[in-house]
């Protein structure tokens, strides 16, 4: 195992990294910007260096400092939380060819699996179910146009190296498309100069279903269940539950075992996700492969029992998996609500400031998440997810009733949250008898 080990991130992920080190007995170098020298994870790593201004290109993804400090630390490995460097190949490798572990899969799977045209492309050719599209990348708006006209629509355009809704648009009918395909292909030009495309029918009204998987050098991969992350507002999720309410033992174990056959066709190695669109008539399609540790994760882990980061530790230090298959009994149900500062009335802008009071729900089943202290000032310069609350019950309607008494308990001063709009969605009906989708927030609210 690891003596030491770098964590290249901030804020409640960077925390939740150092606490699963701490148990597993390895020190921790925190890495920290010129805003974040108060931070809690600056303050609770057993050493931290500063690696610069608070500009994120200067500090947590500026990789030559990262890759110093880790040198220089003598840590071992390096663990790149979500977001920032996590699926950053060329991050990978360095850390690779500076013999430090990453922990995550090889530079080349990051790469991979970062281009959604050549992983759809893969995964359809391991059998495993795609949305009916395009075979191969398009680069031309007439010759996609040909393609579309075959699928039928409305079509979604995609870029290979979109995500989070970049580089994606829909086209109705046909008389749309040229236009569409160009704005689509101009966005992801300018964002990562590549002009790669692909194509799929548009599914209607579907949820966004996502298996956790775990798989270790040695070939053996689990699957840890299914998390629905249908309420989004603008490609961001702002809560998800495990089980989903819309699938059934037997489906669960259909896309449960299609997740592991998509991650063994890859040759995958430690956590990772792969998501599907699950239309109304129970059909599912896999969409993206994700190489990180997700924001979402806890979810998992009140259901499973199993702590990911520390499976993710273990994994990248060569042991091989702990439990098997039979050994994964899914528990209860778990809902996780991201509270973020943003103000509901200015088209929830973040809002930086100062907590001035903090007060976090506890009690049977109930997990915070955060960074957070009292006094603490929020620097704008990263993102402006505050706590994450994450409860566990026997079922989701209890759940649900856990959820709703502590967000009713949670108290955060001095800055603008979502808090109150979380509250709403628990007493929400649609939501509360589980008809949701991915136009939830849209139709519910207007967001
Ligand atoms: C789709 C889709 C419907 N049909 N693809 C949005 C982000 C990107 N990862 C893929 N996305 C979608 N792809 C087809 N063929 C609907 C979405 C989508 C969506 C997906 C998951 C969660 C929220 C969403 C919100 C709007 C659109």
């Amino acid at each position: 195992m690891f003596q030491k080990l770098l964590i290249a991130n901030r804020g409640e992920i960077a925390v939740r990294i150092i606490r699963a080190c701490r148990e597993l007995g390895i020190k921790t170098v925190a890495v920290y910007s010129e805003a974040d020298a108060e931070a809690l994870h600056t303050q609770l790593a057993d050493e931290a260096i500063c690696i610069g201004p608070a500009r994120a290109e200067e500090s947590y993804l500026h990789m030559a400092r990262i890759l110093s400090a880790a040198v220089a630390s003598g840590a071992q490995a390096v663990h790149p939380g979500f977001g920032f460097l996590s699926e950053n190949s060329k991050f990978a490798q360095l850390c690779a060819q500076c013999g430090i572990a990453f922990v995550g899969p090889s530079a080349d799977l990051i790469a991979r699996m970062g281009d959604k045209a050549q992983a759809r492309q893969t995964m359809e050719e391991a059998g495993v179910p795609v949305v009916p599209g395009s075979r191969e990348p398009v680069y031309e708006a007439e010759e996609a146009k040909k393609i579309a006209d075959s699928i039928g629509y409305p079509v979604m355009i995609k870029a290979a190296l979109g995500g989070g809704g970049k580089g994606m648009r829909l086209a109705e009918k046909p008389e749309e498309f040229v236009g569409a395909f160009q704005t689509a292909q101009q966005e992801t030009m300018h964002a990562f100069g590549d002009a790669t495309m692909y194509l799929e029918k548009y599914i209607v009204e579907p949820r966004h279903v996502e298996f956790q998987i775990l798989a270790d050098k040695y070939g053996h991969v689990v699957q840890l269940g299914e998390r629905d992350c249908s309420i989004q507002r603008r490609h961001q999720k702002l809560l998800e539950e495990s089980p989903c309410s819309a699938i059934s033992q037997k489906l669960r174990e259909e896309m449960g075992h299609t997740a592991v056959r998509a991650a063994q066709a890859v040759g995958y190695e430690n956590a990772g996700t792969i998501e599907f669109l699950l239309d109304k008539r129970g059909s599912f399609y896999f969409m993206e492969m994700n190489t990180r540790i997700q924001v979402e994760h806890p979810v998992t882990e009140m259901v499973t029992g199993l702590d990911l980061v520390k499976e993710q530790i273990r994994i990248a230090a060569g042991e091989p998996l702990g439990i098997t298959q039979e050994e994964i009994h899914l528990r209860g149900h778990a809902i996780e609500c991201r509270i973020n500062a943003e103000d509901p009335e200015r088209q929830f802008m973040p809002c930086p400031g100062t907590i001035e009071t903090l007060h976090l729900p506890g009690g049977n089943g109930i997990r915070t998440d955060t960074a957070l202290f009292q006094g603490y000032t929020i620097p704008s310069s990263y993102d402006s997810m505050l706590v994450k609350l994450i409860v566990h019950d026997k079922d989701r309607e209890s759940a649900l009733r856990k959820m709703q008494s502590a967000l009713g308990e949670l108290v955060i001063e001095g800055v603008k949250t979502n808090l109150e709009l979380q509250y709403e969605i628990m007493q929400e009906a649609d939501f509360c008898g589980g008809n949701i989708n991915t136009h939830y927030m849209q139709e519910h609210y207007g967001l």
